[in-house]
Formats: structure tokens, C-alpha cells, sequence
């Protein structure tokens, strides 16, 4: 499909979408988020693809949701129209490995977004914020919740407070990223990260992924009986079979999703 505002590139399994507003520094407009939406089932499903990565320019991730898109809004027309709810839900029910490659602005929408992928990896340019109390609004998508849960109440409030940005080392110091990598070698890290990723097993990657994501919403103990079940489940699959063989035999596991 032809995109207006992305840019996808397929090749060695891994999807790498680039967020492609220069103009207005990635900001997250209707049609992009609806763009990235497609292009992330189409990865989805594509037996091309095992790992997906989304990235932006050099400049910014993404420099929030559009505002002059949004500045004459009212109520009414967010409330009615579900304003980008439908996006979200289509965003978050992507079950392969999904990886933020984070270079300059990470701000509002953008920031939330990056937390919405998998992990995130940060350029050592890259500066997170949740400027949106500059503006008299707060964060929309997932800011106050997801925020939160990486770096604690105090940064947290702090953040969406003071709308203060948070440079990569800090952001790395508080579990806000993954790792730090010098911004030449963004890509290529993210990329290194999500051949590695792409050469597992698909269906663990998806557990795995799966599981994590039930820590953030339930209890300890009921996140342990999902993950002992999901476990046991890994036993009824051909891949099972296969790594602990290719371990037993020293040998690399050649997993086929079955
Ligand atoms: N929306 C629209 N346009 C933007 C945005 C944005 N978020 N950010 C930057 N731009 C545009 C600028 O207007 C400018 O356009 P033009 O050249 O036509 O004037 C161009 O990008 C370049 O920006 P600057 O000239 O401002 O570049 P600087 O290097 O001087 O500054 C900054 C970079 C600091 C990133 C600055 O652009 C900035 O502060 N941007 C806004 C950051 C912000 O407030 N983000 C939060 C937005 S609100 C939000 O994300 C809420 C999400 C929740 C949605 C909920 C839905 C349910």
C-alpha cells in the first residue's frame, strides 16, 4: 500500500516504519496514525515480517499529536467521534515484537507513543517530555498511566507537571528505555536487536511479549498463573521440541512458528 506519511521497509524479516512529517516534526496527525495502524496489521500478518521497528528522523520521534489539528476541537467532537480511541486499540493488538527507535523529540503523543511499543531504544539525542500542561490539557494517550509505571510516581508527576523534557541518560537511569546507543548508530542497533528477535521462535516471542504485558494489569499472583500457563502451553509446541534438542546437540535451533 502507498503511504503519505510513513515510510515502511521490509527486508531480512524485520518491518521498519518511519514516521515521515518533516515539516511538522512527526507530529501525529489522523492520517498518519491511521497509516502507521495499516502498515502495523499489514506487518501483522505478513510471513515476511517477525519483528517490527518504529523510528523517526534525526530531528524527532515524534513532537506529539498534531496540535494545529486538534486546536479548534471542542468536547463534543472528541467524545462523539472516539478521538483516536480506534487507533490505540488497533495499535496495541499487534502481537509481534514491536521496537521505538527514539532519536530527538519524544514529546506528548510521541512519548506515549514510543511507550506503546515493546521497548524502546534511545539515541543519546533523545528528549522525552509530556509538554501537554504547556498547551492546558493533559496527556491523552497513556502519558499519566504508562509514564507512571516506568519511572515511578515522583518523575512521573514531575514530568506531566512541569511539562520539563528528560534527556536520554536519565531516561535510561529511570527504565524509561532499554538502552542508549550513540545516534549514528540508532538504526543499526534497533535493527541488530530485531534480527536477533526475528530468529526466535515466533510463537515465544508472542508469548513472551504476551506475559510481560499482563504485569502491568494484574495482580502479581494471578500474572504468575498466566505466565506458569503459557509456559506449559510452550510444551505443545514443534519449537519446544526443537530448541531444547539443538541445545542437547549443540547446535543452532532452526524454529518453524509450529
Ligand atoms: N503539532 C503540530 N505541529 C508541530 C508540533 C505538534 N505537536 N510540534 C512541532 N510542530 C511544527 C511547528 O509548528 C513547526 O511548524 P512551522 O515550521 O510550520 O512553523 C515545525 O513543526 C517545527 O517546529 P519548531 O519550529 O517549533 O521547532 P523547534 O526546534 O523550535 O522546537 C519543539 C521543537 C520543542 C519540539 C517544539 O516544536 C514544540 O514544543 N512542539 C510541541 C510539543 C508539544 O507540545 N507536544 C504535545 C502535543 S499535545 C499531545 O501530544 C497530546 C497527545 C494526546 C492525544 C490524545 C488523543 C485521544
Amino acid at each position: 500500500m502507498a503511504y503519505e506519511n510513513i515510510i515502511v521497509d521490509t527486508r531480512d524479516d524485520v518491518a521498519t516504519i518511519t514516521l515521515n512529517r518533516p515539516d511538522a516534526l512527526n507530529a501525529l496527525n489522523g492520517d498518519l496514525l491511521r497509516e502507521l495502524c495499516t502498515a502495523l496489521e499489514e506487518a501483522d500478518t505478513s510471513d515476511k515480517v517477525r519483528c517490527i521497528i518504529i523510528t523517526g528522523s534525526e530531528k524527532a520521534f515524534a513532537a506529539g499529536a498534531d496540535i494545529a489539528e486538534m486546536a479548534d476541537k471542542t468536547f463534543v467532537d472528541l467524545y462523539t467521534t472516539r478521538f483516536f480511541e480506534n487507533e490505540t486499540d488497533r495499535f496495541n493488538r499487534t502481537r509481534k515484537p514491536i521496537i521505538a527507535a527514539v532519536a530527538g523529540y519524544a514529546l506528548g503523543g510521541g512519548c506515549e507513543l514510543a511507550m506503546m511499543c515493546d521497548f524502546i531504544i534511545a539515541a543519546d539525542t533523545a528528549k522525552f517530555g509530556q509538554p501537554e500542561i504547556n498547551l492546558g490539557v493533559i496527556a491523552g494517550l497513556g502519558g499519566t498511566q504508562r509514564l507512571t509505571r516506568f519511572v515511578g510516581k515522583s518523575k512521573s508527576m514531575d514530568m506531566h507537571l512541569t511539562g520539563r523534557f528528560m534527556d536520554a541518560a536519565e531516561a535510561e537511569r529511570s527504565g524509561l528505555v532499554s538502552r542508549v546507543v550513540p545516534a549514528k548508530d540508532l538504526l543499526g542497533e534497533a535493527r541488530k536487536a530485531a534480527v536477533k528477535i526475528a530468529a526466535k521462535s515466533q510463537i515465544a516471542a508472542i508469548a513472551a511479549k504476551d506475559a510481560v504485558n499482563r504485569a502491568f494489569e494484574t495482580t502479581l499472583a494471578e500474572g504468575l498463573q498466566y505466565e506458569r500457563r503459557l509456559f506449559q502451553s510452550m510444551f505443545a509446541t514443534d519449537d519446544q521440541t526443537e530448541g531444547m534438542t539443538a541445545f542437547l546437540e549443540k547446535r543452532e535451533a532452526q524454529f518453524r512458528d509450529r
